[in-house]
């Protein structure tokens, strides 16, 4: 670059046009200070005299929109408009004297103020019915002013908290708006608002028929499984205990189990949102009626000292929902002769006990609570005399329960492998 070229690119540096906004730093005044930062129209402003203001000196001012101040070391003001206007401190070290004052004239600039921004971000960006939703708005003044918060986040006008964070919990699925003012003290006000869109929880379930299948009969298990607000995108059967899912889809599936016992039977669901639901249900498979040949071979057993298990044998019907944050049932039942006794143990965050024990049925206690990932719930059905049913449920981060079935010896609480039938 020529010499001439570089001068010209200098020369076009030091006239660089000053952004709008930008606020020019004013001129060291040797006799007082003005505010730093921008100042705008009602803002409280005040020019400090750094020279002794102290009698006999007089300080006078002016502020160069008619206001003045007869004598002060602190000139406080408020200008009214925006504009730019000359301030002047005359300062006379003797008021019996004249013409030995001195003055000092600075300019300053009242600019428009700018009113806050802010962006909502919502935490989890697809709330489950049910769910705590975090709100936290990034907020920033242009100024630099101070920001003050008014958060509606139920719709109804009213303000529900300040500050920069919010949270709201929606028990239903549906679409809310939340708002938040961001005010500056100068005026300057912005409405920021955030369309919140919370999901349910499809629900699963399921039927089996026939209801009382004898080994060999072919089992047909029909979903009712639904999502309150859309479709149902995924439907996945474990037939076979695996806890994998994929032996069968769709609404319909069919197996036949070759011997009598209790079978575990389980159906994931999920929705258009990725929300997943999962319904366990044991199927009772008795043995055929027994032929001449059988009966003789069972008449031959030794029948007396041979522990039987709990007849009819207990059957387990739990359904809810899951995803990272862990389970939540909406339904746990323990069917079982009334003669018999329901041990429960939870062991985790979230558990509503740690160990009691239930009449066959509806366990009210295990429902809709959020349970967190690890937590482990066994399940004991133990009748005197009688081998009984031992089942531990395992919550796991965004995978259906994992479940575990083994039988009890009788008078033992020490899980076994179940005798054949
Ligand atoms: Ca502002
Ligand atoms: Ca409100
Ligand atoms: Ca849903
Ligand atoms: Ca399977």
């Amino acid at each position: 670059m020529s010499r001439a070229r570089i001068a010209a690119f200098l020369a076009s540096l030091a006239l660089a046009p000053v952004a709008p906004g930008v606020v020019q730093p004013a001129a060291a005044a040797t006799t007082f200070t003005v505010p730093g930062g921008p100042i705008r129209p009602g803002q409280a402003v005040e020019f400090r005299a750094t020279v002794s203001c102290a009698a006999p000196v007089v300080c006078s001012w002016t502020a160069g929109d008619g206001a003045s101040l007869a004598d002060g070391g602190v000139f406080a003001h408020q200008y009214a408009a925006l504009g730019t206007y000359p301030v002047t401190l005359t300062v006379d070290p003797d008021p019996g004297t004249s013409g030995d004052e001195t003055s000092e004239t600075e300019n300053v600039s009242v600019v428009a103020n700018r009113a806050p921004t802010g962006t909502i971000r919502v935490v989890p960006s697809l709330p489950v019915a049910g769910q705590q939703v975090q709100l936290a708005v990034d907020a920033a003044d242009p100024d630099g002013d101070a920001i003050t918060y008014a958060w509606d986040v139920d719709e109804n006008g009213t303000t529900d908290s300040g500050g920069p964070t919010a949270a709201f919990t929606q028990p239903f699925a549906g679409v809310r708006t939340v708002r938040v003012t961001l005010n500056d003290a100068f005026g300057g006000s912005t409405l920021a608002a955030q369309v919140v869109r919370v999901t349910a929880f499809p629900f699963a379930a399921f039927g089996a028929a026939p209801a009382a299948p004898v080994a060999g009969d072919l089992v047909t298990f029909t979903s009712t499984s639904q999502d309150p607000d859309g479709p149902l995108t995924e439907q996945l059967w474990d037939l076979d205990g695996d806890a994998v899912f994929g032996d069968a889809a769709g609404p319909i599936a069919q197996r036949a189990f070759p011997a009598a016992g209790v079978y575990p039977v389980a159906l994931r669901v999920r929705d258009a949102d990725g929300v997943a639901s999962f319904a366990f249900r044991d199927v009772p498979v008795t043995a055929p009626a027994a032929g001449p040949v059988a009966a003789a071979q069972t008449t031959a057993a030794p029948a007396a000292t041979r522990a039987t298990r709990i007849r009819p044998f207990p059957v387990l019907t739990i359904a809810g929902g899951f995803n990272r944050r862990g389970a939540r049932f909406t339904r746990f039942v323990v069917d079982a002769p009334a003669a018999a006794r329901v041990g429960v143990t939870c062991a985790g965050r979230g558990c509503p006990f740690t160990r009691r024990t239930f009449r066959p049925g509806r366990i009210p206690a295990l429902e809709r609570r959020r349970l967190r990932p690890g937590t482990r719930i066994t399940v004991r059905v133990t009748q005197p005399g009688f081998i009984g049913k031992y089942t531990s449920i395992v919550v796991r981060r965004g995978q259906v329960p994992r479940r575990t079935d083994r039988c009890l010896r009788p008078g033992s609480t020490k899980a076994s492998a179940c005798p054949a039938s």
